[in-house]
């Protein structure tokens, strides 16, 4: 039983890791500049982040806010 326990544990932690909350991203590691918001550029740098930026983008300024980010989660 020991080999099925191993492989739900990782089925386990698969299934976890492709959650965004887990993927380690957050909105300080793609605020590279600092300046308290996300601009289209920085967020290239994250797939799933780049693909929901114009939805993200709730006052359509071109930058997303901490308050903005946390909407994908
Ligand atoms: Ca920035
Ligand atoms: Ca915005």
């Amino acid at each position: 039983m020991k080999t099925t326990n191993t492989l739900l544990a990782m089925a386990i932690l698969a299934s976890s890791s492709a959650a965004f909350a887990d993927s380690g991203t957050t909105f300080e590691s793609l605020d590279v500049d600092g300046n308290g918001s996300i601009s289209k550029e920085e967020a290239s740098a994250n797939a799933e982040v780049m693909a929901k930026f114009d939805e993200l983008d709730i006052d359509g300024n071109g930058e997303l806010s901490p308050e903005e980010f946390a909407n994908i989660e």
